[in-house]
């Protein structure tokens, strides 16, 4: 006997992935309930949800971040579940506890496999319990710089040291030599203090140029779990990723296999149930190493949807209502390539410094393959008190040269007025030859930037002049939106333009 599905859900959450679980509710014939700040009162978000709530002022500490107010408004409004999206109240264990206590469901992982994977030191120690291999390294926190000298001469140079209590980056230092060790220990120590309010500290082997290689796994109440692929993310700066596909150039179905059933037993080893993401650092040498457990619904799920067929959201909603999962691992394998730009409101030519305004004009690509989860229209208003993510572009092509060419493509359709966005930039990126050789690492785009966002002077009146006319020879030619070899010919009449532009 199949239990009924809920008959209306909460999402605690605003912008894209609010819409895209809505638009997940709506196809299963849930009712859907929004809550809204302020700032929020006319977004997209909240015309879109059979019902909203107001849950205070624009700052998410006094808004999105309210869970007790959030579980109220479910209640009230007669929800039998919270979706809590990414971000926010997404990986908070009370919350996932409180919502639990109040007699609704998260949907999401139980609160204890929340806090199985929030310490990166535990989840560390729980994956060595269970074979999953991670970096070699200490698994406690170091006491004083004197022991964390004589651990990093065991493990050789160079060195990580990590915050126990962090992810994401922060708190992190890279120690090349012994007479570095001391001083770094110290304001490693100083950092996580800071950040995180616990000053515990570990060390491991430095892994020089790994990819950032993460795979997704869903459960079920039952016993049964999937991994569904990897998905490559190692296009990322200062920790935040920028593009995402899947599958990865680096994982052949031997390392896929080996790799997602190492994430099933580490998720297993959680006590996890629905959907979660295990990050791995895959080395030059084909090694691959646990890092840590998101135990949310991410950001570039939409990748992995694509590739496999399996709707994510449609499943968050099936298992965490306690029906079994419909497919076992035999019926999964990516087909064809999947990418991800996220579209965030950054000036790359600025050093990607958050632009606000109002959104005065909004063209969206379209066309075959083409995906658009977006939480903006026009008149929304882009303001500091949110993530600076606007919207994900996702392709779906036969393979990666031609998702590439299909993201440069719908990119190029795409026109955003009012605000400064990272379309520009990922346009770049799309031509860029290391970027099309798949040829990326977690230090690759950092390192290609320079050469990413100088001669970004599309801006400057000689440019525009050059683009315009260069426009209007690939419309007369109809080279505009031509196969690759083509399109290549008309970049070249756009830089020839722009040549005799600057001279004349
Ligand atoms: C590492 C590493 C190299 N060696 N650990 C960054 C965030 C956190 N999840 C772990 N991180 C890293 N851990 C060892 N032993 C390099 C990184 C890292 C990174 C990892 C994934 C994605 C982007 C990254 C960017 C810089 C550093």
């Amino acid at each position: 006997m199949t239990p009924p599905m809920f008959e209306s859900v909460l999402i605690a959450n605003r912008g894209e992935i609010a819409l895209r679980v809505i638009r997940g509710c709506r196809e299963l014939g849930v009712r859907s309930i929004a809550v809204y700040s302020d700032a929020d009162a006319g977004a997209p978000h909240v015309r879109a949800a059979d019902a909203a709530v107001n849950i205070g002022p624009a700052p998410s500490s006094q808004s999105y971040l309210l869970g007790d107010r959030i579980i109220e408004a479910a209640l009230s409004e007669g929800a039998q579940a919270i979706h809590p999206g990414y971000g926010f109240l997404s990986e908070r264990e009370w919350f996932a506890r409180a919502v639990r206590d109040a007699g609704l469901v998260f949907i999401g992982p139980p609160a204890e496999a929340i806090a199985a994977m929030g310490s990166k030191t535990a989840a560390r120690t729980l994956a060595v319990a269970h074979g999953v291999p991670v970096v070699p390294g200490t698994t406690e926190s170091i006491a004083d710089a004197e022991h964390a000298g004589e651990i990093a001469s065991k493990f050789g140079y160079p060195v990580l040291l990590k915050a126990a209590a962090g992810g994401g980056g922060k708190g992190m230092r890279v120690v090349r030599e012994p007479s570095e060790i001391a001083g770094s220990f110290d304001a490693a120590r100083r950092e996580a203090k800071n950040a995180f309010g616990d000053d515990a500290v570990y060390l491991e082997k430095y892994i020089e140029g790994p990819r950032h290689v993460e795979i997704q796994i869903i459960g079920d109440m039952h016993g049964n779990m999937v991994h569904l692929g990897e998905r490559e993310c190692s296009v990322q700066r200062r920790h935040q990723k920028m593009i995402e596909e899947a599958p990865s150039v680096a994982v052949s179905p031997e390392l896929r296999a080996e790799m997602g059933a190492t994430a099933v037993r580490a998720a297993r080893a959680a006590g996890y149930v629905n959907a979660g993401t295990c990050e791995f650092l895959l080395a030059r040498d084909g090694s691959y190493y646990f890092l840590e457990m998101n135990t949310r619904l991410q950001v570039e799920h939409p990748v992995t949807e694509l590739v496999t067929g399996i709707d994510l959201v449609h499943w968050q909603l099936r298992v965490a209502s306690g029906e079994p999962l419909g497919f076992a691992q035999e019926d999964i394998s990516p087909k064809g390539w999947a990418m991800e730009c996220r579209i965030t409101s950054e000036d790359p030519a600025n050093d990607f410094l958050p632009s606000t305004g109002r959104v005065s004009y909004l063209h969206l690509p379209s066309g075959p393959g083409v995906r658009w989860d977006g939480g903006i229209e026009i008149g929304s208003d882009v303001s500091l008190h949110y993530d600076p993510m606007l919207a994900k572009l996702i392709v779906h092509a036969p393979n990666r040269e031609l998702a590439v060419e299909r993201m440069h493509r719908a990119l190029s359709e795409l026109v955003i007025g009012g605000v400064e966005t990272s379309r520009e930039f990922h346009l770049r990126v799309m031509e860029d030859s290391e970027f099309r050789a798949g040829a990326i690492e977690i230090q690759w785009l950092e390192r290609r930037l320079a050469s990413l966002t100088t001669d970004a002077g599309t801006e400057d009146g000689a440019m525009l002049a050059a683009l315009a006319a260069a426009l209007l020879a690939e419309s007369e030619s109809g080279v505009r939106g031509a196969a690759p070899s083509q399109r290549e010919s008309a970049v070249s009449a756009w830089q020839r333009a722009a040549r005799q532009e600057s001279i004349g």
